[in-house]
Formats: C-alpha cells, structure tokens, sequence
C-alpha cells in the first residue's frame, strides 16, 4: 500500500498506531484489516476498484440511504458504518485517483468461504431476504445503480452477441456447443423481456452479491449476524438475489469446477433456500410464480457473461489458464440443465 501514511491522517489516524493486514478475500476490491496497537479496535480499509465501480460517490450514497432506512425498521441492525475523513468526505482520494474508504469491523464474527450444511443455506437466503425486506420502504428512485444494468439479462444477450460477432473463428468453434445451448434456452430471456416490459414484479432493493462470504456469522453461536458488502445494492428483481443463492448454492461444485459430472443437484439445498428466502420476506403473488424461474435467469445470465468474456479474449473475469472462461460457461450449463431437469 502506497502513502499509507497520507490515508490514514485523511481519517485522523496515526498510520504508526496500527497494525495493517491484507485480506486475501474478495476479487474486486482491494482489502485490509488495521487495528489499532493499543485499543485493538479495527476497521476495514478499502481501495476501491474505480474501474468497475466507476461511480463511487454513488455506492457510498446508496449506502448511507440504506443505513437510514433499515434503521428506521430495526435500531439494532448491524448496517455498514463509513467512517468520514476529516473534510467529512466518504472517501479519501490519494494523488493516484484511487478511492480509500474507512468501514467499521464487525467484531466477532466470522465468515463461511464454502457452504457445508443445509441449515446454512436457509441462513444464507433468510438473512438475504430479512435485508431486502427491511428495505421495503426505501425509495427506490434514490438508489443509483453502481453498475448500470448489472442483471439486465437482455443486454447480456446483446452483449454476447456483439462479442459473437468480433471473436476469432476458432473461439467460436470451441464454443460452439455452449452457444448452441444457450441459443435454444432463449426462451428464458424472453420471460426476462416479458416482466420487464408488463411490470410483472416489483423493483426493490436487491443486495446483488448474494453469496454465503456476504454473510458474517456469529464467532461463537455460528448464528448469522449481519450482511456485508453493499456495493451493488441497487432497484432490482428479487429472481436475482435468490437466484445467485440457487445457482452457488444448489450443487456442491462451483463455477470453477472442469468436471461436469459433479454438476449434481441437492434438492435438500435448493428447498433450504427456497424456505429460507420465502419466511423472511412477503413475495407478491407473480413473484411466487417465478421462484423456479429465478435460479434459472441467473445460471442463465453467468453462462453468457463467462461465454462473452470467452469470445471478448478474457478482458473481464480474472483467469488462470487460457481455456478457463470457456470451462466456467460450459459448467453453468450444465448446471442450467440440471435445474431445468429438477426445478
Ligand atoms: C463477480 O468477484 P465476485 O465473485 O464478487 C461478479 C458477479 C459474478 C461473479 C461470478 C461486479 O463477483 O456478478 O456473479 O463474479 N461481480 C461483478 O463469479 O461483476
Ligand atoms: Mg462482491
């Protein structure tokens, strides 16, 4: 860390006072930990990745909107804190450009890194849902989108099919089957184009991220305790909170596993979250219609999102072997194929 001297006394701080660890979680912004030597009070220091959250003004914006309003609900909700520099200011801005934020540490409490129980999953979708439906008076209109467009899955079609349109011959071939597969499941975009265009559910205020690291949990009860990483909170439809929980919970292998055998539904899993989600927050009556839409629209989406970085030369998803992005879009559907087969 550059002038780490100069990013702490923007907050007040004495950078020789603390004790500053980097936090190996988290692939987008840059992470550490610094406890002060004496008190062993800690905080979170945050650089912001600028060139994905081109807007910060608007995540800390959005985030102070959302403490007000979840308050307003529940005094004791443990809401992310950001601490002000001393001109007031949510972020301190160093000579780079680069964005420096203060957040308050959570004090005991951990976090799960990969789901190994069911009760964890209903956890995981009830503390998600708690946090969309405490926030069932915030006006929407006030939320900037961080990123413009993050689930709208008609325009990740659009944007495949421009990166289709650009990709050497030999992606293309490579990828051909996976194109073809998604080509013949188009009909999940246009139930997309269908709510969107009819009004069908509403907008609320969706979390975005909604994976089990999001979640902290109680060091010593293992209970959940609050809900982090509110950088994408954003109006949107609740298919897509719920549906990021199915598409990372529902199968013990990940997006980054090559071996499509162990692309296995756990239909004890997928119920789990399903009641999780549903007893903490009230659904209208389309909303409910969709529930087995929602994990579909987002394996959906992550397929042609891995698939286009594929045919756009991997310029957005880090990778660490050349075929990688092809293996995660072939991955997801499969595992779009099993949730179609069992959902
Ligand atoms: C990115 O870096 P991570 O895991 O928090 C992506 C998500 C994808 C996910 C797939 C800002 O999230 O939308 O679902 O990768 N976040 C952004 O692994 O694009
Ligand atoms: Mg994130």
């Amino acid at each position: 860390m550059k002038n780490i001297t100069a990013i702490f006394s923007a907050f007040g701080l004495d950078a020789s006072q603390y004790l500053i660890d980097q936090s190996s979680t988290g692939l987008i912004n840059q992470t550490f930990i610094v406890s002060d030597k004496i008190s062993s009070k800690r905080f979170i220091l945050q650089q912001l990745n600028t060139a994905i959250f081109k807007n910060p003004i608007a995540i800390s914006d959005n985030i102070k909107l959302a403490s007000a309003s979840i308050l307003a609900v529940d005094e004791n909700y443990p809401v992310i804190k950001i601490n002000p520099t001393l001109n007031s200011e949510d972020y301190f801005v160093d000579e780079d450009s680069n964005y420096w934020r203060l957040i308050d540490f959570i004090e005991n409490t951990t976090t799960i890194e990969a789901i190994a129980r069911i009760d964890q999953a209903y956890q995981t979708a009830f503390s998600f849902g708690k946090f969309t439906s405490l926030l069932q008076n915030a006006n929407t209109e006030n939320f900037i989108p961080s990123i413009p467009d993050f689930h709208h899955l008609d325009l990740r079609f659009e944007q495949f099919k421009t990166a289709y349109a650009l990709t050497d011959d030999e992606r293309k071939s490579k990828a051909k089957d996976c194109i073809d597969y998604l080509l013949s499941r188009i009909e999940i975009v246009n139930i997309f184009n269908k709510i969107e265009k009819e009004l069908l559910i509403p907008k609320r205020i969706i979390h975005a991220d909604t994976k089990i690291s999001n979640i902290l949990f109680d060091k010593f009860s293992l209970a959940p305790k609050a809900v982090i990483d509110w950088d994408t909170l954003m109006p949107g439809y609740f298919i897509s909170d719920l549906g990021d929980m199915i598409r990372t919970m529902v199968c013990e292998a990940g997006e980054n596993e090559s071996n499509l055998n162990k692309i296995i539904f756990r239909n004890e899993y997928y119920a789990a979250i399903i009641s999780g989600y549903k007893a903490a927050i009230q659904l209208t009556e389309n909303e409910l219609n969709l529930l087995s839409y929602a994990g579909k629209f987002m394996t959906y989406m992550q397929a042609l999102r891995f698939l286009t970085d594929y045919l756009n030369n991997d310029v957005y998803y880090t990778i660490t072997y050349p075929e990688h992005n092809l293996d995660r879009a072939k991955n997801q559907c499969r595992l779009l194929q099993v949730l179609e087969e069992n959902t």
